[in-house]
């Protein structure tokens, strides 16, 4: 499971540098309003400091980390479902998003061209109000299809019908789907849809390096919207990740002393999109591998084995499982298993976060 998420966001805020960021190719956004103009997809190994910690206690080949795919959804203007700027065309791309990274411009910089003092809250609004037209036409689409088989008297249309047109009436007011509370059985009929406003969104504070903690009143704005409507935020400064992430490591140290900053931020947006999305982090650990698997929170062992071959799931027979501390503690597979820590599980068994994995498996 390749975790995606599409960055979206007003022009200018950073979002291509965001993206930029996290894909580290690292050469310089210009500065213009509607730059990007093709929607930008890349695949990202997942940073982990975990598989170094195990690789120093076992020997391997090579290092698999998970992957991450981002999509840099290009300047979405105010008023762009009312076809001004590049319009919404480009909507369509974070209909594959697995979750939303809303970037909000939190720093201030004259020559951007931008005409109103900086307003998080309002940009936010802003932003949103385009993601539920977008849902809203794709949602009026839907409903005129299913009408017709409706009023036949087909039941699963009435009753899609009728789910499309409370989807219909919450984004006319400016409302996000996943504000109001939807029955499973809603929920099933509204995600074949791919609406936007229906995914968990991670804020992103773009901070200046006037405020790299994220303290300040602009990125609180944001947090506090955030945590009013349920969803994840993270303030980091765009523009100095991107630079970090490109200089090589003795320079980016030297760098981050002068700064003041302990660690990269992007490990940590990472790490709360995992948390956002329910997922979760395990590892096996060879001689020809050591690999970093996603899976779901509450996962058993058979569906984590499910992940690594198809056939896993079926043909589970136990794990053998340790974590990432174990390891650490114990230095070796072996002083775990003498310390008797190596555990043995079945069919039942929930996965963990860190958890290190041996699967025995059938023929
Ligand atoms: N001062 C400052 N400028 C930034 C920051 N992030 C992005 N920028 C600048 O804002 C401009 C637009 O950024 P870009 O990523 O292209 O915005 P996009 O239109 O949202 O993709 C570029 O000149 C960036 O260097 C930041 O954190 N601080
Ligand atoms: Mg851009």
């Amino acid at each position: 499971m390749s975790l995606a998420c599409g960055i979206v966001g007003l022009p200018n805020v950073g979002k291509t540098t965001l993206f930029e960021a996290l894909t580290g190719f690292g050469s310089v956004p210009a500065p213009y309003a509607f730059s990007t103009t093709e929607p930008q997809r890349s695949v990202v190994a997942v940073p982990d400091g975990r598989l170094e910690v195990i690789h120093g206690f076992i020997e391997t080949d090579k290092i698999v980390p998970a992957d991450l795919s981002v999509m840099d959804i290009p300047a979405l203007a105010p008023g762009a479902y009312k076809g001004e700027g590049l319009g919404n065309k480009f909507l369509g791309t974070a209909k594959e998003a697995d979750a939303i990274l809303h970037v909000v411009q939190c720093f201030e910089r004259a020559d951007l061209g931008r005409e109103r003092p900086v307003d998080p809250t309002g940009d936010i609004e802003t932003l949103e109000l385009e993601l539920c037209m977008a849902d809203l036409d794709t949602v009026e689409r839907n409903r005129e299809r299913v009408a017709k088989k409706a009023r036949a008297g087909d039941d699963a249309s009435r009753f899609q019908r009728d789910v499309f047109q409370r989807a219909a009436a919450q984004l006319e007011e400016g409302g996000l789907l996943s504000a109001l509370p939807w029955k499973p059985t809603e929920a099933e009929a509204l995600r074949p849809l791919f609406l936007l406003t229906t995914k968990p969104v991670l804020y992103v504070a773009n901070v200046g390096d006037d405020d790299l903690a994220g303290e300040g009143e602009l990125a609180r704005a944001v947090a506090e919207h955030a945590a009013a409507s349920g969803a994840g935020s993270i303030a980091l400064c765009c523009d100095i990740e991107c630079e970090l992430r490109s200089m090589e490591a003795d320079d980016r140290e030297l760098f981050m002393g002068e700064l003041g900053v302990k660690e990269l931020s992007l490990p940590r947006l990472i790490s709360e999109a995992y948390d956002l999305l329910g997922l979760q982090t395990f590892f096996t650990a060879g001689e020809k591998e050591i690999k970093a698997w996603t899976i779901l929170q509450g996962d058993s062992a058979p569906l984590a084995a499910g992940r690594i071959h198809t056939d896993f799931e079926k043909k589970f027979i136990k794990a053998e499982v340790y974590s990432v501390a174990d390891l650490v503690e114990h230095e070796s597979e072996a002083a775990i298993k003498a310390a008797g820590k190596l555990r043995v599980e079945g069919r039942d068994y929930v996965m963990r976060e860190s958890d290190v994995v041996h699967f025995l498996v059938g023929r």
